[in-house]
């Protein structure tokens, strides 16, 4: 059957690994999944994937949840010699820092939209908003340190990144004043990246609700 995606379309996690694919011209099988009934608790997706997230991937008799395992398997495996995970070893191990960098960035983001879309709980998203507000000083300090975020060429740490970014943007949560070279980079991304549409509609779907709830709580 190939490689199967088990996830969905507002899930910044999904979307690196939909840009991804994209990104290397991977033809795969893609499964939504349905969370709020319960689809990643399903006995068959739980033998897949224990800690019952999406996305979670499927090649063979390999299954793997966790984004950044995802992508950095989907390229060593499909698309080895692609820029976008270095094979020398000093340049993939910056993209592999930023990726854990990543990984921090996506708690912090849970911390404000899970809050907001879920428990609708104002005073939660407002204790949480700092140390996501810090993750992002720090990307603007690496955008500072190199035009993209592990280096000077695109990488799956942008790739990872950006699916964060993009939602935050949407969201109105991405001041110009405070991170004008996060909001640089991003605008660049979105024109350069001839593979970006694979993000769109989930970003927009995402911040859209993100945004809105918002309102809604502060109103
Ligand atoms: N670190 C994980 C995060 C995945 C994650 O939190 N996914 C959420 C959706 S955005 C999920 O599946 N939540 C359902 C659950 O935890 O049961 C990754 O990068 O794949």
């Amino acid at each position: 059957m190939g490689v199967e995606i088990f996830g969905v379309q507002g899930s910044p996690p999904c979307r690196a690994v939909f840009l991804v694919a994209k990104a290397i011209g991977l033809d795969y099988t893609y499964h939504w999944v349905d969370m709020k009934n319960g689809g990643t608790r399903t006995p068959e997706f739980l033998k897949m994937n224990p800690a019952h997230t999406v996305p979670t991937m499927k090649d063979g008799d390999l299954c793997l949840g966790e984004s950044k395992a995802i992508i950095t398997y989907l390229v060593n495996k499909y698309a080895p010699d692609s820029e976008l995970y270095p094979k020398d070893p000093a340049e993939r191990a910056k993209v592999d820092q930023r990726l854990h960098f990543d990984s921090g960035l996506n708690v912090n983001f849970r911390g404000i939209a899970f809050p907001l879309l879920f428990t609708k709980n104002l005073e939660e998203y407002k204790k949480n908003k700092p140390k996501l507000d810090e993750s992002l000083d720090l990307l603007e300090t690496f955008l500072g340190l190199s035009k993209n975020v592990a280096g000077e060429k695109v990488t799956l740490a942008d790739l990872a990144v950006l699916v964060h970014i993009s939602t935050l943007a949407t969201a109105g949560l991405l001041g110009n004043d405070r991170w004008p070279r996060i909001n640089a980079w991003l605008t660049r991304l979105q024109s350069e990246l001839p593979y970006y549409t694979a993000n769109v509609e989930g970003s927009n779907m995402l911040g859209g609700a993100i945004k809105e709830s918002l309102a809604q709580l502060s109103a």
